[in-house]
């Protein structure tokens, strides 16, 4: 059972829209006068990303609640951009978190999964919303929420007793981490905050997002993207997708995965080109994690990247911004690497919104 033969046409689209983009780099006069006018404007690369792109969204399956979150997003925004405080206008930012899955069949049973625990971006929402901003919550399903890092694993199950009159109670021993959480959530939601949107494919992240950029337009700088979650790199087309579950009677699996466009361009460039973007880098290999994030600041044009590497996240991140690299640690083992973080980030803001072209 080969996937080659599963998949043979992957991205043909895709590929025969690169071959010609290619040959036209090479050959621009010997292409016809109308493919030309196509691509007027756009240098190579960005015309092979264009078409990436659209091949993506035209080709992955409908995002099912896309009407009620565009009406959700609609109403907090233009709730949100109507908000001054003493520092001008509220600011917001979308904070994605988690990881992406990639699934293998239609009717999905299997798929790839990207690793993140969530960790990262609910505690990033705490301190955002501590600073006076409101925050759009991209997460993966079943993740760590903001307000319940002190909870353990089951909440239900290990912070609640039934009393002998059938009551609920809280034990003492959660008593404050429980408080904290139902208080601060309750704050953050019911004051029109916090606005939490679920995902959990790659299909479903990137049409949200796509869907919160460009929402987020109107809010001019003070919009920020703070992009956490762990992306798949690599897909499974949809329309060249198994429908049902692969079989195993075959043999061994081989299979060949197209690459995700790189939407982070994409972000920058069309659906959010006046927002403060930062991104993040995670690597296993530390000696190749700074120039990683160099080459993401350049190539993606973002405002910041954090650079992480998996074994030493919680302790210490590395700010990388066009002005330098700044390492920045949790102050203590009590502490959050994710609270001097936060600072810092919303200064870079503030600088950038007093001059968005500097
Ligand atoms: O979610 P978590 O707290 O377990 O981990 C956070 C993280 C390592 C996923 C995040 O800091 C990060 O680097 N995200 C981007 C990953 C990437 O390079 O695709």
């Amino acid at each position: 059972f080969n996937l080659y033969l599963i998949f043979p046409l992957i991205t043909r689209s895709v590929l025969e829209n690169a071959i010609s983009l290619s040959e036209l780099k090479l050959n621009p006069l010997e292409k016809p006068l109308s493919f030309m006018d196509a691509v007027k404007n756009l240098d190579a690369v960005d015309a092979t990303t264009s078409f990436q792109v659209k091949s993506f969204f035209d080709s992955a399956p409908l995002l099912k609640d896309a009407e009620s979150i565009s009406r959700k997003l609609t109403q907090f925004i233009h709730q949100n951009a109507s908000l001054t405080g003493s520092e001008g206008p509220r600011r917001v930012v979308c904070v994605t978190s988690g990881g992406t899955t990639v699934p293998l069949e239609q009717r999905c049973v299997r798929y790839i999964d990207n690793f993140s625990s969530g960790h990262r971006g609910a505690t990033s929402t705490e301190y955002f919303l501590k600073s006076g901003y409101s925050v759009i919550f991209l997460y993966r399903r079943g993740t760590c929420q903001p307000y319940c890092r002190s909870l353990p694993d089951d909440p239900l199950l290990e912070c609640f007793k039934l009393t002998s009159d059938s009551s609920i109670q809280v034990l003492e021993s959660h008593a404050e981490a429980v408080k904290s959480a139902i208080s601060g959530h309750h704050d953050a939601v019911s004051g029109g905050y916090l606005l939490k949107l679920p995902f959990t494919t790659i299909f479903e992240y990137l049409q949200i997002l796509r869907l919160i950029a460009t929402s987020m337009k109107i809010l001019g700088p003070n919009a920020m993207f703070y992009l956490a979650a762990a992306v798949s790199d690599f897909y499974v087309p949809w329309e060249s997708m198994a429908v049902h579950k692969i079989q195993s009677a075959s043999g061994p699996l081989d299979m060949r995965l197209a690459q995700v466009p790189k939407m982070l361009l994409v972000l920058r460039k069309e659906w959010a080109p006046t927002a403060f973007c930062v991104s993040f880098k995670l690597e296993t290999d530390k000696e190749i994690l700074l120039e990683k994030a160099d080459t993401a600041l350049k190539k993606y044009k973002m405002h910041a990247v954090v650079a992480n590497e998996l074994s030493t996240r919680k302790e210490v991140v590395i700010l990388v911004t066009e002005s330098g690299k700044v390492s920045v640690y949790r102050e203590n083992d009590q502490s959050v690497v994710e609270s001097p973080l936060i600072k810092l980030l919303v200064e870079k803001h503030s600088t950038y919104i007093m001059d968005p072209n500097a």
